[in-house]
């Protein structure tokens, strides 16, 4: 039988050792920045360097197994593909806001089964193994028990894009009087992580890419919460990823919809 858990102890021991390359980084140099796909959408050479020490700690581990990482690419392919975001929530990282990771996700054609979550400037783990539950420096996570949509926290993000930025917030305009509150932290792992651990009540954004949602997205599965990956539910958006507590997940997915995100 498939045990993903040793998967996990190797994505949690690089974790750190990469998120305390990123810190040293931070802490030593003014962090210059290029840019991809818009102005606002930057890399810096701690992402760069990041990628670089997974790899290579991936090579000497897990010799001959792939790496699809956030700067230097790869591909899924079938059998176990490693999934890398060497800086998730790169903006806060230049910015010097204290929410960024390290987020590996170890994938079996295609379906996460392992994953870790660094968070550098804190030094928390967040984990997971596919059938194994997932866990906050070894603490057990579990998702909120909310059951009224308008008590509900909802976390979100924007997309580079001005254009779809605009169509975004007109959505969340008209979701702001159906819950409690917006929250918008800028880490997209971090942010299925709080769903894990009941501090946001559900989370949605478009265009992630598979190394934002890889490990966090397990994890949020494993501590109970409903997970649609990018491509299960058009109704949001081809590329939407949605988690959510149990108790609010249909009715969530039913105000986004009505509030047009779907279709931003
Ligand atoms: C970020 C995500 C965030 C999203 C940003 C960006 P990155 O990932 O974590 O949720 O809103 O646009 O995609 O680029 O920092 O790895």
């Amino acid at each position: 039988m498939f045990d993903p858990r040793p998967l996990v102890d190797i994505a949690s021991a690089i974790g750190r050792e990469a998120g305390a390359l990123v810190q040293r980084m931070r802490a030593s140099a003014v962090v210059s920045f290029d840019t991809k796909s818009t102005s606002t959408d930057v890399v810096t050479a701690a992402d760069r360097a990041s990628e670089q020490l997974v790899r290579t700690r991936l090579s000497e581990l897990r010799p001959g197994e792939p790496v699809l990482g956030e700067e230097e690419g790869g591909s899924v392919v079938e059998g176990l593909t490693w999934v890398v975001d060497p800086i998730d929530g790169t903006v806060n990282y230049l910015y010097g806001i204290p929410w960024y990771s390290v987020s590996i996700a170890a994938q079996l054609d295609g379906e996460s089964v392992a994953g870790a979550v660094f968070e550098p400037a804190t030094g928390r783990m967040w984990t997971a193994a596919r059938g194994h539950g997932s866990f906050l420096d070894g603490s057990p996570l579990r998702v909120s028990t909310t059951t009224d949509l308008s008590l509900s926290l909802l976390g979100y993000g924007f997309a580079y894009r001005p254009e779809r930025r605009q169509r975004q917030a007109d959505a969340w305009a008209r979701m702001a009087a159906r819950v409690r509150d917006l929250r918008r932290a800028g880490a997209a792992s971090l942010d299925l992580c709080s769903v894990a651990a009941g501090r946001l009540d559900a989370y949605t954004e478009h265009g992630l890419g598979r190394w934002d949602w890889a490990a966090g997205g397990l994890i949020a599965a494993e501590a109970g919460a409903v997970v649609r990956l990018p491509g299960s539910s058009p109704e949001l958006g081809e590329d939407a990823t949605f988690a959510a507590a149990p108790g609010i997940a249909d009715a969530m997915h039913s105000a986004l919809v009505e509030s047009g995100y779907g279709k931003v």
